[in-house]
């Protein structure tokens, strides 16, 4: 608000919002269970085109020289419409970022033309902690794009600016929420016992934690280097160790359709893991060598393979399965897994062939996809055939083991956990993803196994490379929280 006519426009701004009920005075409850005595909701701009153009514009020309920019991208969903007017009006091309991940056509997370390296300015319509921002900045980031400036209308002043800063993110807001309070009073519009309390509440609530730093469910976590020396699996022992020397708990899934591809991105991306997943099944180039030329990339970057074979069957058939056949599966991966709805003789059909090799075994205790069946009892089950074979057991698949309250795992068991990217979604065939740092903060899991996040990229090594930053960033968290 700096110079009159800026200043009357704000004014302008504030009161035609609070004609429109864009901003309430009351006793609302928010996302976070707190109770507010004022609400925004902007989501009502798109019925009055006028006052749109005029935030458009607005923005926009409120921002400083500094804030350069190619390309605009809004938060979805409602400052979309923002977004639009002020690409259409400025003539800057516009991108979006998508919520939810389509498994077909490119799968692409952020929709619209760019090259890597150009700027992309982040325009919102209201900021309390920051998520949302940091939300679609995290993707086009891991597009390639580089993201250094936010813009938003209004600011509720909880941390929001604090919180991007931290991530780089220059936060220019055209309202701060006291402003508009101290406005809508001065023009009648709320009494001062409203606009006291509203202060009061703000000056109460000055900082909100972004959702990610948040988390009271999970409790500090026991750091991946002790965890090491409690397991009895030399492997297990193993993988803890590679993740807390490449500072990474970043699992690829590498589902490629060709045995070459494979290797050449596990020689790509291997700097980047902790561990490499094959579906050693779906590669139709598959010859007797791949085993040890995979084996060379995983010492050349140190990675450990572990090959997602989901053994389901009676113990004397998946001896057979595990050693033999032309996959020989035994021979080159360090880590199997297998379900248990055979019951304990599986784990110990496995341990048979595995055991004296120092290899190690994953149960899947958890299922990521719509409407799968292990949950509660099989959960549990899982739990206790581990403790029961904690020499060869490593411990799991799972998706949320914060809420395995009643059956909790010994933090010698290291959880890796699959439906990652990084935004919520799902796919067309059931597939359910979480964010990384709701895996690893709020689900209290170890590992995040990544597929299609990183293999469908525009480019893989950036995507792995931002995956495990927000992996770790996410880690280092919870131990301290
Ligand atoms: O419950 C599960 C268990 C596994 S191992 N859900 C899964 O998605 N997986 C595997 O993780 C799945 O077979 C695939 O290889 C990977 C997820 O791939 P994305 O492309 O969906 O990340």
């Amino acid at each position: 608000m700096s110079s009159p006519s800026s200043s009357s426009t704000m004014e302008s701004l504030i009161l035609q919002l609070h004609e429109i009920s864009a901003v309430k005075f009351g006793n609302f409850k928010l996302k976070s269970g707190i109770f507010s005595p004022i609400y925004i909701d902007l989501r009502l701009i798109v019925s009055y085109p006028k006052l749109l153009r005029l935030i458009s514009e607005t923005i926009i020309s409120t921002l400083p020289a500094s804030a350069a920019y190619d390309v605009i991208c809004g938060v979805p969903y409602t400052a979309l419409p923002i977004a639009t007017v002020i690409s259409t009006s400025s003539d800057v091309p516009m991108l979006m970022r998508r919520k939810e991940i389509k498994d077909y056509g490119t799968s692409k997370v952020i929709e619209g033309a760019f090259q890597p390296n150009q700027i992309c300015l982040v325009v919102e319509d209201l900021v309390t902690s920051g998520t949302s921002v940091l939300e679609t900045a995290a993707p086009l980031r891991a597009a390639g794009l580089k993201v250094n400036d936010a813009v938003v209308l209004i600011d509720r002043e909880q941390g929001g600016r604090e919180n991007l800063a931290a991530n780089g993110i220059t936060l220019h807001s055209m309202v701060k929420l006291t402003d508009m309070v101290r406005v809508l009073k001065e023009k009648g519009r709320v009494s001062e016992e409203t606009e006291a309390m509203v202060l009061k509440f703000l000056e109460e609530n000055k900082k909100v934690a972004p959702v990610v730093a948040k988390d009271t469910s999970v409790k500090a976590r026991i750091p991946y280097d002790d965890r090491a020396k409690l397991a009895k699996n030399p492997t297990g022992k193993r993988l803890f160790e590679i993740m807390v020397k490449k500072e990474s708990n970043l699992c690829l899934s590498a589902d490629v359709s060709t045995a070459s591809e494979l290797l050449a991105i596990a020689d790509k991306i291997g700097p980047e893991i902790c561990m490499l997943k094959t579906h050693v099944d779906i590669l139709p180039d598959f010859t007797p060598d791949f085993g040890s030329k995979l084996r060379s990339i995983a010492d050349k970057h140190n990675f450990l393979i572990f090959e997602d074979r989901k053994f389901a069957d009676i113990g004397n058939t998946v001896t057979m399965q595990y050693e033999g056949g032309i996959f020989r599966i035994l021979e080159w991966a360090d880590i199997v897994n297998c379900h248990i709805i055979s019951g304990p003789g599986i784990v110990d059909g496995l341990k048979l062939k595995g055991l004296a090799r120092g290899r190690g075994l994953l149960l899947l205790a958890e299922m990521s996809s719509a409407g799968n069946f292990a949950t509660g009892d099989y959960t549990a089950a899982a739990v206790k055939i581990a403790e029961q074979h904690s020499d060869f057991v490593i411990g799991f698949i799972s998706v949320n083991p914060a809420s395995w309250s009643a059956c909790p795992s010994n933090p010698s068991f290291i959880h890796a956990t699959p439906g990652v990217q990084l935004v919520k979604g799902g796919d067309a065939l059931g597939q359910q993803y979480n964010t990384p740092n709701s895996v690893i903060c709020e689900r209290g899991s170890d590992i995040i196994i990544v597929g299609r996040g990183i293999i469908k990229a525009a480019n893989p090594v950036d995507a792995a490379r931002e995956y495990r930053v927000q992996g770790w960033e996410a880690y280092s968290k919870s131990k301290s929280v």
